[in-house]
C-alpha cells in the first residue's frame, strides 16, 4: 500500500523523487489513517459491548425540528454591531418577557449528570436557532459542562461551541462562568481567567453570567472586567440563598441582595442575574425581590431558579408581574425538578398577555419532540427527582448537586445514610457560616457534610474530634480563605481545627497566584501532545490531568464525538447496524456479529461488519 502511495504521488509522477522525498512527504504514511479510525472506533465500540453486554436495546430515531431556512438576524448582530449597552438598552425597552433557554447547558447538568453530548446539541440546533429567535439568549456553555466534555464525554468542549456557533449565528449565547474559578472548583491566577475569557469570547460566547460562589465581589472582579474589556455582556450576579420572607433569616435579607446588585452595577455590570440555584426563591420571594430590584438598580434583571420544589413556574409568573427582564427556562422534556422549570409552560402563561414572549407554541413542540428523544440516549444517567419535593427549602441544596449527591453517598456505601448526609449538610451550613452554597462552596458544604457521617462527627463534637483529623482538601479551601470570603467572616475555632496552624488569607487569592507562564505549560504538555493548541493550553491550566487523558483517549479511539449517542454509551445490540460519519463525504457502515470467546491473555474477540466485510477486534474482557 505504501509502494502504491509513492507511485501515485503527484511529485513521484513528476519526476521529482529525490532521497528526502519520503521524509518530506508525510502523506505517504496516511493511507492507513482511514482504516486506522475505523479500527479504533470498533475497538471503542467493541469495548462498550464487553462492558454493557447485551443488555442493550435498540433506539429509533430521533425527530429533528424542522428548518425552514428563515432565521432573521438577531440580538448577536445587535450585540456585534452597537455593543452589549445597545443589547441591556433593548432589553429594558422590551414589553416582552425575554427567555433564555437553558436546555443545552443547565438542564442536562441538573437532570442529565451533564452528559448530553455535543453531537445531539449540533443536531437540533439549527431548527433551535429558527424556532428560538425571538429568545434572549441560549445557555449552553461554562458551569460544568466544560470538564464533563473532556472527562467523561472524550470531547473538546471548544469544539462545541464552533459547532453551536456556526448553527447558530442569530442567537445569543451565554455561559456560566465561576469568577476567578472559571469553569472549576479552585481559585485560578488572574492571567488564566483573562485568556479563558479572552478565548471564550473569541469563540462566540456574547452574554457571561459571572458569579461567586460566597457573593463575594473580589472573586468576580477580574471576569468581570476583563469580559467589559472584550465588550461581550457582563452579567453580575447575585447568588440567593435562605428566604427574604422568613424574619427570622436574618443573614440573606432584602437589603443584602440590594447592597450587592448595586455594587455590581456600580462596577459596570451590564445586567444583572439572580441565580437561585437551588430553587429556594418562593413565588412572593421573587416577586419582592424583582420589584424591589427594578427599583433599586437601572440595569436589566435575569432571574434564574431550579424546579425541584414544582413552585418555581410561579416564582417566574411573578416576577414577570413585578417587572423582571428574562427568565431562564428549560425545554419541557428537559425541565422540571432539578432542572428549570418549563419554557413551553411560561410562554403559554404569558400567551396573549402585555408580556407575551413572542415565542410560537406549536413550533417549540418540535423542540419538545427532539428532546424526548434524545433524552432516552441518556436513561442511564437519569435517576434524579421522580417528584418534586420541599425538603430543599430545609437543606438548601444546588439542583446539580442534588442529583449528584444520592449516587455519590451510595458509591461510598452510605446509601442507607442518605437523610443523615443531608441533614448533615444543613448542619455543615450552619456551622460554616450559614454560606451561600453553590459551586465551589456547595461541594465543600456536601464533602464535610459526608465526611461528618463517615467520621460519626456532630457540630457539638468535631471542634474536638477534628484536632486528630484530617478534612477533604475543599475544606482546608474554603477555610484557608481559597475561595474567597464568607459574609460575616469563618467561625474561629473549626477554622482552627480545619487549618491546623496555617494562616487563611484574607485577600484576593489571585494576588497571590503567580501567573502561569503558558510556554513552560506547552512544553509540558509535549510530553503527551506534540503541538498543542492555544486551546488545549488554557483548558490544561485549568484541568492538566483531565486534558492529558482526553488526548491520550483521543489517540487510542480517534473521533469518536461522530458516533450516535446510544452507540456511545451503549454500543450495539447483536445484529444492529449503525452508519457512523467519520469525516465530511465518509461514511463507515457498522454491523455488530457479537462476541467471541476469551482467550488466555482475558482477551475478548468482538465481531463486526464493517462496511460489508468481517472484522474482528480483540479487547479486553469485564466482567
Ligand atoms: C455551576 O456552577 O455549574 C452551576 O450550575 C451552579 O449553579
Ligand atoms: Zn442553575
Amino acid at each position: 500500500a505504501f509502494i502504491s502511495n509513492i507511485l501515485q504521488n503527484p511529485t513521484f509522477l513528476a519526476g521529482g523523487c529525490h532521497t528526502k522525498f519520503i521524509d518530506e512527504t508525510p502523506e505517504l504514511f496516511e493511507l492507513n489513517e482511514g482504516q486506522d479510525r475505523a479500527t479504533k472506533m470498533l475497538k471503542y465500540i467493541g469495548n462498550i459491548v464487553v462492558k454493557e453486554r447485551d443488555g442493550h436495546k435498540m433506539y429509533d430515531p430521533c425527530r429533528f425540528p424542522p428548518v425552514t431556512g428563515n432565521r432573521p438576524d438577531g440580538l448577536k448582530q445587535m450585540l456585534d454591531a452597537k455593543g452589549p449597552k445597545a443589547v441591556a438598552d433593548w432589553v429594558l425597552g422590551q414589553k416582552k418577557l425575554l427567555i433564555c433557554d437553558t436546555t443545552c447547558r443547565d438542564a442536562h447538568q441538573s437532570l442529565l449528570a451533564t452528559r448530553v453530548r455535543t453531537r445531539d446539541i449540533v443536531k437540533g440546533m439549527e431548527g433551535t436557532s429558527e424556532i428560538l429567535a425571538d429568545a434572549f439568549s441560549l445557555e449552553c456553555w461554562g458551569g460544568a459542562t466544560f470538564d464533563v466534555a473532556y472527562r467523561f464525554l472524550h470531547e473538546s468542549p471548544w469544539e462545541r461551541l464552533d459547532l453551536i456557533r456556526e448553527k447558530a449565528p442569530n442567537l445569543l449565547l451565554q455561559m456560566l462562568l465561576r469568577g476567578a474559578n472559571a469553569v472549576g472548583y479552585t481559585n485560578y491566577p488572574d492571567n488564566v481567567i483573562r485568556e479563558f475569557i479572552k478565548e471564550a469570547a473569541r469563540s462566540g460566547i456574547d452574554v457571561f453570567r459571572i458569579f461567586d460562589s460566597l457573593n463575594w465581589i473580589p472573586g468576580m472582579e477580574v471576569a468581570m472586567d476583563e469580559v467589559l474589556k472584550q465588550d461581550k455582556i457582563c452579567q453580575a450576579t447575585i447568588c440567593y440563598t435562605g428566604d427574604i420572607l422568613d424574619p427570622k433569616r436574618d443573614k440573606y435579607t432584602l437589603d443584602y441582595y440590594v447592597k450587592m446588585a448595586k455594587e455590581l452595577e456600580h462596577r459596570g455590570a451590564h445586567m444583572l442575574a439572580i441565580k437561585d440555584m437551588s430553587g429556594l426563591l418562593k413565588p412572593y420571594a421573587a416577586k419582592k425581590l424583582v420589584s424591589t430590584l427594578k427599583q433599586e438598580i437601572g440595569i436589566p434583571i435575569q432571574l434564574h431558579t431550579h424546579d425541584t420544589t414544582g413552585n418555581q413556574v410561579a416564582a417566574l409568573l411573578l416576577a414577570a408581574e413585578a417587572g423582571v427582564d428574562a427568565v431562564d427556562c428549560a425545554i419541557s422534556s428537559m425541565a422540571g425538578m432539578t432542572s428549570q422549570p418549563s419554557l413551553n409552560a411560561v410562554v403559554a402563561a404569558m400567551k396573549d398577555t402585555e408580556r407575551d414572549t413572542g415565542l410560537d407554541l406549536d413550533r417549540l413542540q418540535t423542540l419538545t419532540d427532539y428532546w424526548e428523544d434524545v433524552r432516552k440516549r441518556y436513561d442511564s444517567f437519569e435517576g434524579g427527582l421522580e417528584y418534586n419535593t420541599t425538603d430543599i427549602y430545609r437543606y438548601e441544596i444546588p439542583g446539580g448537586q442534588y442529583t449528584n449527591l444520592k449516587p455519590q453517598v451510595e458509591s461510598l456505601g452510605l446509601g442507607d445514610r442518605f437523610v443523615e448526609v443531608k441533614e448533615n449538610y444543613r448542619k455543615v451550613n450552619e456551622m460554616v457560616g450559614d454560606i451561600v452554597k453553590v459551586t465551589p462552596s456547595s461541594k465543600m458544604v456536601g464533602d464535610l457534610a459526608i465526611f461528618m457521617t463517615q467520621n460519626n462527627l456532630t457540630p457539638e463534637n468535631i471542634v474536638e474530634k477534628g484536632e486528630s483529623l484530617a478534612f477533604p482538601d475543599s475544606v482546608v479551601s474554603y477555610f484557608s480563605g481559597m475561595m474567597g470570603q464568607p459574609a460575616g467572616g469563618f467561625p474561629k475555632e473549626l477554622q482552627r481545627v480545619v487549618l491546623k496552624g496555617k494562616k487563611p488569607i484574607t485577600c484576593r487569592p489571585g494576588e497571590l497566584l503567580p501567573p502561569v507562564d503558558f510556554e513552560e505549560k506547552k512544553r509540558e504538555m509535549q510530553s503527551f501532545d506534540a503541538d498543542p493548541s492555544w486551546r488545549a493550553i488554557l483548558s490544561y491550566c485549568l484541568y492538566p490531568k483531565v486534558v492529558e487523558d482526553y488526548v491520550k483517549n483521543q489517540k487510542e479511539y480517534g473521533y469518536i464525538m461522530r458516533l450516535g449517542s446510544h452507540v456511545f454509551f451503549h454500543g450495539l445490540a447483536v445484529g444492529e447496524t449503525n452508519k457512523v460519519n467519520i469525516a465530511d463525504g465518509k461514511t463507515l457502515v457498522i454491523k455488530y456479529l457479537g462476541l467471541g470467546e476469551v482467550d488466555k491473555e482475558g482477551m475478548r474477540t468482538v465481531s463486526f461488519e464493517l462496511n460489508g466485510i468481517r472484522r474482528d477486534v480483540q479487547v479486553p474482557d469485564e466482567e
